[in-house]
């Protein structure tokens, strides 16, 4: 189907280029710390947002018109909007896509017929992927949107909802790992609760915690290498979720001995909802080894829901990029476009005009951490304010054999008085403002 107005690849041009449709900053093949752009970043464009999306809100409805949302025949239109998904990886030139089942067929009369046409339409993607030298980064499905989930999917009072959501997830699962997707996402967007004159909360997190288990259990019967990721947001649509930050989720992983196989996927306006920042959450979970992948977008920070808007402020992404660069960078995960253009932005072209000055953002972002990381002073700053943990009788606090006595002890016989020590905040802060 002819939609974009633009044709041609978008290609980097350098910070001087004038042309709005090229890239500034974001040059996939330049060197950033011993790694390309192109490895540093992992690119992927949802399909959700981007495609099945009709520009609605909770007081209006659509405003983008696309023809495919108004097709008789919903195969039809599933197969037009994967042959759009490969011509905007090609015009964004991004190797990586995710989907919901959902998002790339349509429900059918029952699951039979839905997993029927989400296997159908699987076969037309892997096509292309091969045609295209494209790839999936993750799948998961869509547990929330269908009234079947009103009430929850995998933590529904009902267990024939959690069968169902079992039914579902493994054929998700099964065509993920057909694709060769690099990760399994669940994000638990019902599974939470109202109200709790009508809830019992731990039955519902010991439904939670089995169901990530037998997750886990089958993508080990069926040799999928991936993680399978956790994204934390604590409201919307749930009024409290279980999946609430990174430090929530750690606690159910303990609990059922899940912490290897589990990993975060991080999305910065979850982290906003949840009062954190996007950096704090990823420092977390990378402290906690469990850093996996993000989804990458922008909140409102005047409005109290998940506004998904594309992520441009190049200060914000900086700090999100010192972090995934302190992580170790992205194994399996990468930098996925959960974002929407705003509903006033109805040309097809905005969709690319979007995605490009985000990557150019992200860029921007990777080139300031690595100049922070070269410059050292950053880093030295904090080695200096721990650095008394590197004394032999300080670190041998934090040891096996260590005691409250003994340590009381040591105080009283070399008059330990601790001595306050300036945290250099606004010091900080115009150093990395001027790297
Ligand atoms: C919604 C979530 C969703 C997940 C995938 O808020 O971000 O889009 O990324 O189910
Ligand atoms: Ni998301
Ligand atoms: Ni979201």
């Amino acid at each position: 189907m002819n939609f974009y107005l633009h044709k041609d690849a978008v290609k980097y041009e350098g910070p001087n280029s004038q042309n709005a449709l090229a890239f500034k900053w974001y040059n996939p093949s330049q060197q950033v710390m011993g790694k390309s752009m192109r490895d540093h970043l992992r690119f992927a464009v949802c399909y959700w947002h981007t495609l099945c999306w009709p520009g609605g809100d909770p007081f209006g409805g659509e405003t983008f018109n696309r023809e495919w949302h108004h097709m008789a025949d919903p195969m039809k239109a599933a197969e037009v909007k994967a042959e759009l998904m490969f011509e905007t990886l090609r015009l964004l030139d991004i190797d990586y896509f995710t989907f919901h089942d959902l998002d790339i067929a349509p429900e059918g009369k029952n699951l039979q017929e839905f997993n029927a046409n989400v296997s159908a339409i699987a076969k037309i993607l892997e096509k292309q992927m091969a045609k295209h030298n494209k790839k999936l980064l993750w799948g998961t499905a869509n547990m929330f949107s269908n009234r079947r989930f009103m009430a929850g999917a995998a933590t529904n009072p009902d267990p024939d909802v959690f069968a169902y959501c079992a039914a579902q997830v493994k054929h998700a699962l099964d065509v993920t790992h057909g694709l060769g997707g690099e990760n399994y996402v669940m994000w638990g967007g019902r599974e939470g609760y109202e109200t709790l004159i009508n809830t019992r909360i731990g039955h519902e997190l010991h439904q939670a915690g089995r169901f990530l288990s037998l997750v886990v259990d089958y993508k080990h019967k069926i040799g999928f290498k991936g993680p399978i990721l956790i994204e934390p947001k604590p409201k919307e649509p749930s009024t409290h979720q279980y999946d609430y930050d990174v430090a929530s989720i750690w606690g159910m992983l303990k609990s059922y001995g899940l912490e290897k196989d589990v990993k975060m996927n991080i999305e910065q306006n979850h982290a906003i909802l949840a009062g954190h920042t996007f950096e704090h959450e990823i420092a977390l979970a990378s402290s906690l080894g469990i850093f996996g992948s993000l989804d990458l977008n922008r909140g409102g920070y005047q409005v109290g829901w998940d506004t998904d808007q594309f992520a441009m402020n190049v200060p914000e992404l900086t700090l999100m990029m010192l972090e995934v660069i302190r992580a170790g960078g992205f194994t399996t995960g990468g930098m996925n476009f959960d974002a929407k253009i705003r509903r006033q932005s109805i040309d097809p072209d905005d969709l690319l005009h979007a995605h490009v000055a985000s990557m150019d953002a992200c860029a921007r972002g990777l080139l300031n951490a690595a100049k922070i990381i070269a410059d050292g002073k950053l880093d030295a700053e904090i080695a200096k304010r721990y650095s008394g943990w590197d004394k032999p009788e300080n670190k041998a606090m934090l040891d096996k054999g260590a005691s409250l006595d003994a340590i009381a002890a040591r105080v009283h016989k070399d008059k330990i008085e601790p001595q306050p020590r300036s945290a250099r905040q606004e010091y900080l802060e115009g150093l990395l403002n001027n790297v």
